[in-house]
């Protein structure tokens, strides 16, 4: 089974994911392979391979993503601290798995810029 197919899964509430949030539009689960103490993924339900399918009708969409986003940081402990949210978008984005998903990253100091 490809990873996209794997997140179409958790999307639809069938996979083996440990889902952190969860709303109508967006599913909020932890990373495979953090890169911090906290390192979750908010996907769509619908299935979009990447930010560059998205049409201005997606506004309400994007602002669920980002809602979860905040929520993912509240719960787990790191809205104070700080966190980052990132959309990885094509091969030089560093783009691995073609179902959209938003990075939350936090509980430690994080570098700028990115390598
Ligand atoms: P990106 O490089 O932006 O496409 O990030 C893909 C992320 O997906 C990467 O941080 C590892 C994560 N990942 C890959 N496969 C799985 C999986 O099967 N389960 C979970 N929970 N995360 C996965």
């Amino acid at each position: 089974m490809s990873v996209e197919e794997i997140f179409a899964q958790i999307a639809r509430g069938e996979g083996d994911a440990d889902v952190v949030y969860e709303s109508e539009q967006v599913v909020a689960f932890r990373d495979i392979n953090p890169q911090a103490p906290v390192h979750v993924l908010v996907i769509p339900r619908r299935q979009i391979q990447t930010l560059e399918e998205l049409t201005p009708e997606d506004g309400d969409l994007l602002g669920e993503m980002f809602t979860a986003a905040r929520e993912v940081a509240r719960r787990e402990g790191i809205a104070q601290s700080g966190y980052r949210t990132v959309f990885n978008c094509g091969p030089d984005g560093g783009q691995e798995v073609y179902h959209l998903h938003l990075h939350v990253i936090g509980g430690r100091p994080l570098k700028w810029p990115p390598g």
